[in-house]
């Protein structure tokens, strides 16, 4: 059985386990956890990922995967026929990626935000560099707002779940920042993707 290095505050692990969760291959993993930081790597799958990052998926028949979005590429090829087609063939395929990187983009400004407030002393804390990654958090959901929403309204694809699971995040660890003041259609699409069971089995905690 394959296993996956995991861990319930990730939005990664989250897209992974999401993507499961729709494609009804839930029990195709058995979840590891895992906790770390870079500057403490903890029970973090160092082994399977020289990263020391997760995810990370361990295959019986195969090299261990990582990052999310080679797990998911790779997850997606196993779905069974009925399940959504998380990377549409054809011209579609290109917005999904996109979006995809946009959404990954979205957490991993969120993320260096979060480690340095989080993990390094105060006094070696930088406001320019915070703001600088929420600008850049600002201005992706700024594009969401303005260039996605028609895609979102079509079938269910790796970038609707990436964009939900970083919407997550940012509320989980950004919620002051009230990223939906001024974003009205991307904020009503989220509080109805958030009720999907495959999100609600996963909110962050
Ligand atoms: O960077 C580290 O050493 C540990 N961090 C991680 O493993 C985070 C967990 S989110 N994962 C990634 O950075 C993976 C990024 C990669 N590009 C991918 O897989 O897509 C923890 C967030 C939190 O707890 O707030």
């Amino acid at each position: 059985m394959m296993v996956l290095h995991h861990s319930p505050t990730s939005p990664y692990v989250r897209k992974v386990i999401v993507l499961l969760d729709e494609a009804g291959q839930s029990d195709t993993v058995r979840l590891a956890h895992a906790t770390g930081t870079p500057v403490d790597p903890g029970t973090m799958p160092v082994g399977a990922n020289p990263l020391g990052k997760i995810p990370a998926l361990e295959r019986p028949d195969g090299c261990t995967l990582y990052d999310s979005r080679v797990i998911t590429r790779y997850l997606a090829t196993l779905t069974p026929k009925g399940a959504p087609d998380f990377y549409p063939d054809g011209p579609r395929l290109w917005e999904v990626l996109t979006l995809e990187s946009t959404a990954d983009g979205i957490v991993d400004a969120a993320i260096l935000m979060r480690y340095e407030t989080a993990l390094r002393p105060a006094e070696q804390q930088s406001s320019a560099w915070i703001e600088g990654q929420w600008g850049k958090v600002s201005r992706a959901l700024d594009a969401l707002e303005s260039r996605w929403m028609a895609h979102l309204a079509g079938p269910l694809g790796m970038g609707h779940i990436a964009v939900g699971c970083a919407l997550g995040y940012v509320d989980f660890r950004h919620d002051e920042r009230n990223w939906r003041a001024g974003r009205p259609a991307l904020a009503a699409w989220y509080e109805s993707f958030a009720q999907r069971p495959s999100m609600l089995a996963t909110v962050p905690a």
